[in-house]
């Protein structure tokens, strides 16, 4: 390995010992990188590699709330602002009760890469809470955004740092969280987050983006071998909004869902997941419980396979993990690798660990895509959103979704182009890794070392 990233490597292992998904993208990203690092000797001596891997700045704060009893508890709130070189810091905020320093920092340094993959002027952020929206009133959930956004909001502003949602967060949270920033600014400053309702300035399909964007992802990566989408079946886990966008657009362009998995088990609905009712139902049935999807399988007189995940089933032809980090290990990796399935696309934010990750891209008959720049569209329509409400102006959905479109399109050739450009193939992988990395790279060399 390139000595350079061997001893940031080292050396961030040394300091970041107790944050393991942390450490876990980091490796990932720099063993991908290798061959820019080795073209560029410049970048050791500007520090570039240590400078991507500390955040600009770290926020930890306290979240006091009641719930409905008139009990008091509290929770941890965190915001990330990891890099702001390509914009203002731009991220999710995830509301689970798994969020900790080091999940903020693994979401923190994915975005910064996602968002430069874009090309969309943005930089990148995390943020969060241990908070869990799961069973809570809504009185208590606004409650929660209105403490929460009561310590944020002094960090934040559409020129500054513009968060939106992430696991846990919908336009719900997003929307008591934007009321109470403007209550505290005391201004509509609408740019200051996105994922708002189109009633209060969000853009029109950003519920759908991350879901729709991976369709169209997977559409150029199909194309790419001479295969259509039409008639394709996909297996995918989670059932949040990105796994709904998924379902919603597959059906739209002649594919269907077959499998579903969530927290208690897994779903088989050889007829798809592709009517209205089916795809109503899906979004009703996440708003009362997000941990069971059992339900659906009882509706509509399908296969429910409790306690355990599909990956290894023969009968599908794509999969698209779309639940949360680590979803899929190397046990999971080797019954994938069985099944002779020949597209692996991540759509969650790290939903491969990485000895899972390197066997998948060895196996020949398989196409792996990253969630980098496979779930790129969501924040992309975000940073439309930013647009839309610095112009005063509403975008109609054609608009958007064109936009949506040439976005992901474009994500795709980059990856491809950056991997070939460095003798790696058709790697879809490095290549996004190596695309985000060096626009971020280029803009930090640009303004200077601090
Ligand atoms: O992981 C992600 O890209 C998001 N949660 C969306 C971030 C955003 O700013 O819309």
């Amino acid at each position: 390995m390139n000595a350079y990233i061997e001893r940031v490597l080292a050396e961030t292992k040394a300091k970041n010992a107790n944050e393991p998904e942390f450490l876990q993208t980091v490796e990932e990203v720099l063993t991908s990188v290798e061959p820019l690092i080795n073209a560029h000797p410049e970048y050791e001596k500007a520090a570039i590699l240590e400078r991507m891997i500390e955040p600009e700045r770290t926020i930890e704060f306290r979240v006091t709330w009641m719930d409905d009893a008139g009990e008091w508890h509290v929770n941890r709130g965190y915001r990330v602002q990891y890099n702001a070189a390509l914009g203002p810091f731009k991220g999710g905020l995830r509301f689970h009760p798994s969020v900790n320093l080091s999940i903020m920092k693994f979401l923190g340094f994915e975005q910064v890469y996602k968002d430069a993959l874009t090309c969309l002027p943005i930089g990148g952020a995390k943020g969060g809470s241990d908070f869990d929206p799961n069973g809570k009133s809504d009185a208590e959930v606004m409650r929660f955004c209105q403490a929460f956004m009561t310590e944020l909001y002094r960090h934040i502003g559409q020129d500054i740092d513009c968060p939106a949602g992430d696991v846990g967060v919908g336009g719900r949270e997003v929307g008591y969280l934007y009321g109470q920033y403007r209550r505290l600014m005391g201004n509509a400053e609408m740019g200051a987050m996105s994922g708002k309702a189109v009633s209060t300035g969000g853009s029109i399909l950003r519920p759908e983006a991350t879901g729709f964007g991976a369709v169209y992802y997977l559409v150029e990566v199909l194309k790419h071998d001479g295969e259509d989408i039409k008639g394709k079946t996909i297996g995918i886990s989670g059932y949040g909004n990105v796994g709904w966008g998924i379902m919603k657009k597959a059906a739209d362009l002649g594919a269907k869902v077959t499998y579903l998995a969530g927290p208690d088990g897994y779903i088989h609905d050889p007829e798809g997941i592709t009517t209205e009712e089916k795809l109503n139902f899906i979004l009703e049935m996440r708003a009362k419980d997000s941990m069971h999807c059992k339900p659906y399988a009882d509706k509509f007189g399908c296969e429910f396979v409790p306690g355990t995940k599909f990956w290894g089933a023969k009968d599908v032809d794509i999969y698209m993990p779309a639940a949360t980090q680590n979803d899929v290990n190397l046990e999971w990796a080797k019954k994938i690798a069985e099944s002779g399935v020949k597209y692996y696309i991540e759509v969650a934010n790290m939903p491969t660990t990485n000895d899972a990750l390197e066997f998948l891209k060895e196996q020949k008959h398989i196409t792996v895509a990253p969630s980098k720049a496979v779930n790129a569209c969501g924040v992309s329509v975000s940073a439309l959103e930013m647009s839309q409400n610095a112009e005063r102006l509403y975008w109609s959905a054609e608009e958007v979704d064109e936009k949506m479109h040439s976005i992901m399109t474009n994500i795709y050739n980059a990856s491809v182009a950056a991997a070939e450009r460095y003798g790696l193939g058709y790697d879809l992988v490095a290549g996004a890794n190596i695309a985000g990395f060096e626009k971020v790279a280029e803009a930090m060399m640009a303004q200077g070392i601090f």
